[in-house]
């Protein structure tokens, strides 16, 4: 898309979308956070995790929603605080956080880990050492006021967060990254073809009229008869504006979902050479937490891969702070593909994210070099 359609894009979409009520005041904890970390020289990343809402109704009752439970952004947050990060966390509201994901588990309650003993709570035996491994990181990160937890619901909240965000990051040059991770939807209801109120699937109760009154578009969910009908439209490609306005001197990696594996690379490579940002990361539903390839103009094509033997579902030490490689309450695997139990005694399961960051990591050092080696006077 040319600069100026992207911009224009970007413009409509800003001001028919309403800002979210939290806007000023995340606005306000990220300028402290970046300013901050960047008077001490660190590195930010911005990792977006969890997936976005779509809402049908303004006092929405109903919303299109995706698998998305924020395992990769949240594992991916803890690895880059262990690489020296500071990491702005923005993330789908109530989707896993960096290391309380080790003990919000889809079969087990937080309580399973502690019990009573002469009428005190004491975290069980089995789990203490563990626990005590994620609780010291969590409190040093904390300490040390690294990571800032910021949440969206919405496609919309997402978009104005991401724009406030990657704004303020500007600052930062080449040190600031943006790992977007969250699974953020491609269509949405935009707020002029929304209905007010709750969809009525009795046709006793049918709504006769769309957003605006007089001058409103025809809902995009609606009811026709007994059917409910939602044609959506496209969420603007916000990548470009990313990649040229808000920090266009950042490093920018994005991940590519698809199911079929025939189309992944190609997908991924598209991606890259329409937006030209540093790296796209593909991923495919069903292997996504053992396989990724990394596409890139530095290196082209390359796979990572958890080995076989070191891939588990049930796994839940933290030698090297893996915890189980599931933990999503909405995930969609056979059990089967996921290996359950292949890990042998001594040999920790591999998290993949513990590969992926210290691969980026490195091609971010790499970055900031180029960047600022551009920038002297030869
Ligand atoms: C991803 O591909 C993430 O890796 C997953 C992580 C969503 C698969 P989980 O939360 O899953 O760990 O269960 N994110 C996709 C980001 C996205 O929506 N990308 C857009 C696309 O694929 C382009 S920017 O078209």
């Amino acid at each position: 898309m040319a600069a100026s359609s992207a911009q224009q894009a970007e413009s409509d979409y800003f001001s028919n979308e309403p800002p979210p009520k939290d806007l000023q005041a995340n606005v306000t904890l990220a300028r402290e956070f970046i300013s901050r970390h960047n008077d001490e020289g660190r590195r930010i990343v911005l990792v977006t995790s969890g997936g976005t809402t779509v809402p049908l109704e303004t006092h929405t009752v109903r919303y299109i929603d995706n698998f998305s439970a924020g395992t990769r952004g949240a594992t991916s947050a803890e690895y880059f605080l262990q690489h020296g990060y500071a990491v702005i966390f923005l993330h789908r509201q109530f989707s896993l956080l960096p290391y309380s994901r080790h003990y919000s588990h889809n079969t087990r309650s937080f309580l399973d880990y502690m019990r009573e003993e002469n009428g005190r709570v004491v975290v069980d035996e089995r789990q203490s050492a563990d626990m005590l491994e994620v609780l010291r990181q969590y409190t040093q990160v904390k300490n040390q006021g690294r990571l800032l937890i910021l949440s969206f619901v919405t496609i919309t909240e997402y978009l104005w967060d991401l724009r406030e965000v990657a704004q303020l990051m500007r600052p930062l040059g080449p040190r600031a990254m943006f790992y977007l991770a969250a699974a953020v939807s491609d269509f949405f209801v935009p707020r002029d073809r929304m209905v007010e109120h709750k969809i009525q699937s009795n046709e006793e109760f049918h709504q006769t009229e769309g957003g605006d009154g007089a001058n409103a578009r025809a809902p995009a969910a609606r009811t026709d008869g007994r059917k409910l009908v939602i044609d959506l439209e496209p969420v603007p490609k916000f990548l470009q504006q990313l990649v040229d306005g808000w920090a266009p001197e950042g490093m920018i990696v994005s991940f590519k979902l698809e199911t079929d594996p025939s189309i992944l690379v190609r997908k991924a490579q598209y991606s890259l050479n329409k937006y030209s940002h540093t790296l796209v990361i593909g991923n495919l539903l069903l292997t996504r937490k053992w396989e990724v390839v990394f596409v890139s103009a530095l290196e082209g094509e390359k796979w990572i891969r958890v080995p076989q033997h070191r891939r588990t579902k049930s796994f839940s030490g933290v030698a090297s702070l893996v915890g189980s490689a599931d933990q999503s309450s909405k995930d969609d695997e056979p059990e089967s593909l996921l290996e359950i139990g292949t890990v042998p005694r001594g040999e920790p399961a591999v998290e993949i994210e513990s590969l992926i960051i210290p691969e980026i990591e490195q091609m971010h050092t790499k970055y900031i070099e180029k960047i600022q080696a551009k920038a002297k006077p030869s």
